[in-house]
C-alpha cells in the first residue's frame, strides 16, 4: 500500500537557509539519496538528498523559500519497489525500516566569500564573479580554478556521470550559470562533431594533457563483479584525486620513542576505566604545541597561491574510517580541551561517523588533520594534505625495537610519524623541523605542559 512520508530538512548547521534551486518536480521518482534541493548559505550551499526513494507527490517549497532543520521539502510516496526504482541491496534494506534509517548527510558546497562585498545570488552572479566551491562532507574543501564554472552540485554530478568536464560548457542560464540542459547540448555536440566525449579520466586530459584511462573489458579474463563507489568515496574521490594533482607533496618521516608515554596512557586508562584512551589523544596534544611553535603550518594558501591566511584558533581534523569511506570530523579548539576531553570527544566524533550521523558543521573549520592508521599496522605512509590545509600528519602502528642509549641496545616503543605537505607553502628543513619537535613532544610528554 502507498505510503506517504515528508522530506524534510536535516540538520544542516544554520537556519533560514534559501532554495536556489529545486532538482525535483511531482511526479519523479528519486531514489534514497538523490538530490531534492539546493540551499545555498553566506558560507555555503548544500544538496540536501532524499531520505527515501519513491515518487514526489507534492513538493512543499518554492525557489527563494527560507528552510530550516525540519522544513517539510517534500511528499514522497514510498510504496516499495513498486513504484521506487531498484535500489541497491542496502537501500532496499534500509528501506525496510525507514525509522531506524539515519538522514543521508547533506552534501555542503563551499562558496567563496562574494567579491567586492557583493552577494552572490544564484541567478544574480555578474559575470565573472566566482562560483560555488565542490565540498565533500568532511570539509576536505575543493579549491576550483579561478575560473570554475557556475553550477550546482546535481549539474556537477550530472556532467560527471557522462564524462563531461564542466569546465568546457558554456552556461545559458542566469549569471552563466549552467544548467542541465547545457550538459546536454554538450554532449549532443560533441557527438555530433564526431568528437569522443570525454570520460573522468579525459576531463583532466585537458589540463594536465595525460593518455586517457584503460578501457578493459575485464569480463574477457575471468568473473567479475560491478560495485559502484558510496556517495562519500565519490565525493572523497574527487578531492583526492584534486588535491594530489594540485598540491606538490612531500612526506617527512620521523619516530617517536612513545615508551613513557604509553607507561602514562596505560596508568591514565586504568584510573579512567570508562573511557578508551589511545595514543591519538597524546598526537593531538603535540600537534597544537608544533603548531604553535610553526605556524606556516596552521595555514591555508589562497586560490591564486599568492596568500597565505594565518589561523589562530587549533581546530584538528581526524581522519575517520567508515564503512562508506573516509570522513574527517573536526576537534575544535583542541588547545582549550585536556586529554581526557580528547577522548571523550575522538569516541563521540568516531561513533558518530561511523553511523553517519555528522553533520556539515561537525566537518568544518580544520586547520590541520591527522590520519591514524596506528590501530592497524603499518610502518609509514603518505597521507595526502586535505587542502586547503597545508600539512596533515600521518601515523603509523608503535612497535618495540632495540634503540642505542649510548651503552646497549635497550627496548623501546617507538611510533612512525608522515608529515606530509604542501611544498609550495613549507620547506623541507621546515617540515623536518617540525616532525622532530613532534617527536620530541610525544617522547617527553611533560613538554605538552609548557
Ligand atoms: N600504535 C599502536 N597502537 C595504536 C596506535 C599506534 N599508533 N594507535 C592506536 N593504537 C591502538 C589503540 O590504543 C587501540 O588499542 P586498545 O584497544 O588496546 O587500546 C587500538 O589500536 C585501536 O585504536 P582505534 O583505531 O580504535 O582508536 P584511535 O583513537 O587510535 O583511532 C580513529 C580512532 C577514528 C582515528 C580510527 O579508528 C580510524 O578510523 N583510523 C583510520 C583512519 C584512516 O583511515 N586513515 C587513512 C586516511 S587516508 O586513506
Amino acid at each position: 500500500m502507498a505510503d506517504l512520508k515528508e522530506a524534510r530538512v536535516p540538520d544542516i548547521g544554520s537556519s533560514d537557509v534559501p532554495v536556489i534551486e529545486i532538482l525535483v518536480k511531482v511526479g519523479d521518482t528519486v531514489a534514497k539519496d538523490q538530490g531534492l534541493v539546493t540551499l545555498e548559505s553566506d558560507k555555503a550551499t548544500m544538496e540536501v538528498p532524499a531520505p527515501f526513494a519513491g515518487v514526489i507527490k507534492e513538493l512543499k517549497v518554492k525557489l527563494g523559500d527560507a528552510l530550516s532543520e525540519g522544513s517539510v521539502i517534500a511528499v514522497i510516496e514510498t510504496a516499495g519497489e513498486a513504484s521506487a526504482p531498484a535500489p541497491a541491496k542496502a537501500e532496499a534494506a534500509a528501506e525496510a525500516k525507514p525509522a531506524a534509517a539515519a538522514p543521508a548527510p547533506v552534501l555542503p558546497v563551499e562558496k567563496p566569500a562574494p567579491v567586492g562585498g557583493r552577494s552572490v545570488l544564484p541567478g544574480n552572479a555578474p559575470e565573472g564573479d566566482v562560483p560555488p566551491q565542490v565540498r565533500p562532507p568532511f570539509d576536505s574543501r575543493i579549491v576550483m580554478p579561478g575560473d570554475a564554472p557556475y553550477a550546482s552540485p546535481a549539474i556537477r554530478a550530472f556532467a560527471r556521470e557522462l564524462g563531461v568536464d564542466i569546465h568546457q560548457v558554456k552556461g545559458s542560464s542566469r549569471g552563466g550559470r549552467i544548467v542541465r540542459e547545457d550538459v546536454s547540448a554538450y554532449v549532443k555536440h560533441a557527438l555530433a562533431s564526431g568528437a569522443r566525449p570525454t570520460g573522468a579520466a579525459q576531463a583532466a586530459v585537458g589540463g594536465l594533457n595525460l593518455l586517457p584511462w584503460p578501457k578493459v573489458d575485464f569480463s574477457k579474463f575471468g568473473e567479475i563483479e560491478e560495485k559502484p563507489l558510496t556517495r562519500i568515496q565519490k565525493i572523497s574521490g574527487a578531492n583526492l584525486a584534486r588535491n594530489w594533482a594540485m598540491i606538490p607533496h612531500v612526506t617527512q618521516h620521523d619516530d617517536a620513542d612513545i615508551t613513557e608515554l604509553e607507561a602514562f596512557r596505560k596508568k591514565l586508562g586504568e584510573e579512567n576505566k570508562d573511557l578508551k584512551i589511545t595514543p591519538l589523544v597524546f598526537q593531538i596534544k603535540a600537534v597544537v604545541a608544533a603548531l604553535k611553535k610553526f605556524p606556516q603550518f596552521n595555514a591555508s594558501l589562497d586560490e591564486s597561491g599568492e596568500k597565505l591566511t594565518l589561523k589562530k584558533y587549533f581546530n584538528i581534523g581526524i581522519a575517520v574510517d567508515t564503512p562508506d569511506g573516509l570522513v574527517v570530523p573536526v576537534i575544535r579548539d583542541a588547545d582549550k580541551k585536556g586529554l581526557l576531553d580528547l577522548a571523550v570527544e575522538l569516541g563521540e566524533i568516531s561513533k558518530k561517523a561511523r553511523d553517519k550521523k555528522l553533520g556539515p558543521a561537525e566537518m568544518s573549520g580544520g586547520c590541520f588533520s591527522i590520519s591514524s592508521l596506528g590501530g592497524i599496522g603499518g610502518t609509514g605512509f603518505t597521507p595526502i594534505v586535505n587542502a586547503p590545509e597545508v600539512a596533515i600528519l600521518g601515523v603509523s602502528k608503535a612497535q618495540i625495537k632495540p634503540v642505542w642509549n649510548g651503552q646497549e641496545f635497550a627496548p623501546r616503543l617507538i611510533l612512525p610519524l608522515s608529515l606530509s605537505y604542501d611544498h609550495r607553502v613549507i620547506d623541507g628543513a621546515l617540515a623536518a623541523r617540525f616532525a622532530a619537535f613532534l617527536a620530541i613532544q610525544l617522547g617527553d610528554i611533560r613538554r605538552l605542559l609548557l
